[in-house]
């Protein structure tokens, strides 16, 4: 890869700081071409004071340069950064300057990190979290990715794929020499049966990473005039829906992005149900039911004493969470109570809707949907091989522990086809 790429790292808005960053054999000399003081040979990893100018010779600006030899770089070749303030059209002018340079152009997006990943920076789940990290928005979705940025997720996965190719190794052995098959038959059932435990923990691993990424809709619904909005509205901490005291207030779907325990999730309030709705609100009520339909989780809202099996059996108890309303108002009633006017109740309904959303601490593992439909087919192989085990079919035993490792290769990316690669790196923005 002789090119040298360039792209401006920090984003689009003005700010303190803007980094133009550059990458390959070039960097050195494209930045010593538009800029005054940087030294020949510039020392490395040391913060050199610079003047950038235009071509007319005038200073655009006064910043620092700091140059990453190869191998030792983000990239693994030489890096250079241009650290200036951050005006967006400065930084797009001294681009422009740097873009100048016969062998340097535009960085793809993603480009910085897929170079890293070639040159064996990084590996394909740590070039992820790279990706997953910037884009995160709750605090648990920050912590998922430092993980994997960490190595947790590539150690995972490293240790599946040792005990996999040990166990594929040790069949095939057996169909080579089988007078020893049946020492190997006595450990090939509870390694595979470990190796299946293995991988369906990662997929419980996966749900729970793909909450983070993707925030779960939790829609309150309920009678009308049960307390959802003014319960919205306490849970949220503002005013966002009418409340009114006629019952069928209610009537478009009201979201709000909100983060309970570093969790992110989009709540909804919608219209109350209740049957013989006229025109207008029974839109309202269709609407509703179409959210609730999407939800992860719905809480039915019914005020404390009234009756809840009609309103409960709208939605299956797994998805369901049942909270009574005006709790003030009626003393007995099971379950979570809560009194929206004077927040009696209200954390643990929080409290409540993360556990069941995240029922664990672990904050699971981040994969994209291609690599959980490789996953899936992993435990798939894995539970063909396992049944060919039981018949003792040796055989398919083998190929079926075949047909796993080639999945288990495209989920760590060492199977990876070009296709696949493409598809991690375009979701980084440019600069990455
Ligand atoms: N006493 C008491 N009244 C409440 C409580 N929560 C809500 N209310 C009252 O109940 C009435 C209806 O409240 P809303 O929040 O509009 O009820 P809703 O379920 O959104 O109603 P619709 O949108 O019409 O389905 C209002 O007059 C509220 O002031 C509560 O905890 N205690
Ligand atoms: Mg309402």
């Amino acid at each position: 890869m002789s090119s040298t790429i360039v792209a401006i790292a920090t984003g689009p808005a003005t700010g303190a700081v803007g980094i133009v960053r550059l990458s390959g054999p070039a960097a050195v000399d494209a930045v010593a071409a538009i800029t005054r003081g940087l030294p020949s040979p510039p020392t490395p990893r040391f913060a050199h004071r610079v003047t950038v100018v235009a071509a007319d010779g005038a200073a655009l600006d006064d910043g620092l340069c700091l140059v990453f030899p190869a191998p030792r770089s983000l990239t693994g070749e030489t890096v250079v950064e241009l650290q200036l303030h951050g005006s967006p059209r400065l930084l797009a002018l001294v681009q422009a300057r740097l873009l100048e340079h016969p062998t340097v152009r535009l960085a793809d997006p993603g480009e910085f990190t897929r170079r890293a990943w070639v040159n064996g920076k990084v590996d394909l789940t740590r070039a992820q979290a790279v990706a997953a990290l910037v884009e995160a928005r709750s605090e648990r979705a920050v912590r998922a990715a430092a993980a994997a940025l960490g190595g947790a997720t590539a150690s995972r996965l490293g240790g599946l794929e040792r005990a996999l190719r040990a166990l594929h190794a040790e069949v095939e052995a057996a169909l080579e020499f089988p007078q020893d098959v049946e020492d190997h038959e006595l450990t090939v059932a509870p390694r595979l049966a470990a190796l299946r435990a293995d991988a369906e923990a990662l997929a419980t691993a996966a749900g729970a990473g793909a909450l983070l990424s993707r925030e779960p809709a939790v829609v309150l619904y309920g009678p009308v005039n049960a307390g959802k909005s003014t319960l919205f509205n306490a849970l949220l901490g503002e005013e966002r829906a009418l409340v009114d005291p006629s019952p069928g207030t209610t009537r478009d779907v009201l979201e709000a992005r909100v983060e309970w325990q570093g969790l992110g999730l989009q709540l909804k309030d919608t219209a109350g149900l209740r049957d013989g709705a006229q025109a207008l609100e029974a839109r309202g009520i269709a609407r509703g039911r179409a959210a609730l339909d999407e939800a992860a989780l719905a809480v039915c809202v019914v005020p404390a004493g009234a009756a809840r099996a009609p309103w409960e059996a709208e939605v299956l108890a797994e998805r369901r969470l049942d909270v009574a309303s005006k709790s003030d108002l009626h003393a007995e009633g099971p379950g979570l109570r809560v009194h929206q006017h004077d927040g009696k109740g209200l954390e643990a309904l929080r409290r409540a809707i993360v556990a069941r959303l995240a029922p664990t601490a672990d904050l699971g593992v981040l994969l994209s949907d291609r690599q959980r439909a490789s996953l899936e087919q992993l435990r798939a192989h894995l539970g063909a091989a396992a049944e060919a085990e039981r018949l003792s079919t040796l055989e398919v035993v083998a190929g079926e522990l075949a047909l796993a490792s080639a999945a288990l290769a495209e989920l760590t990316g060492t199977g990876a086809g070009r296709d696949v690669l493409d598809e991690v790196f375009a979701r980084f923005c440019i600069g990455k």
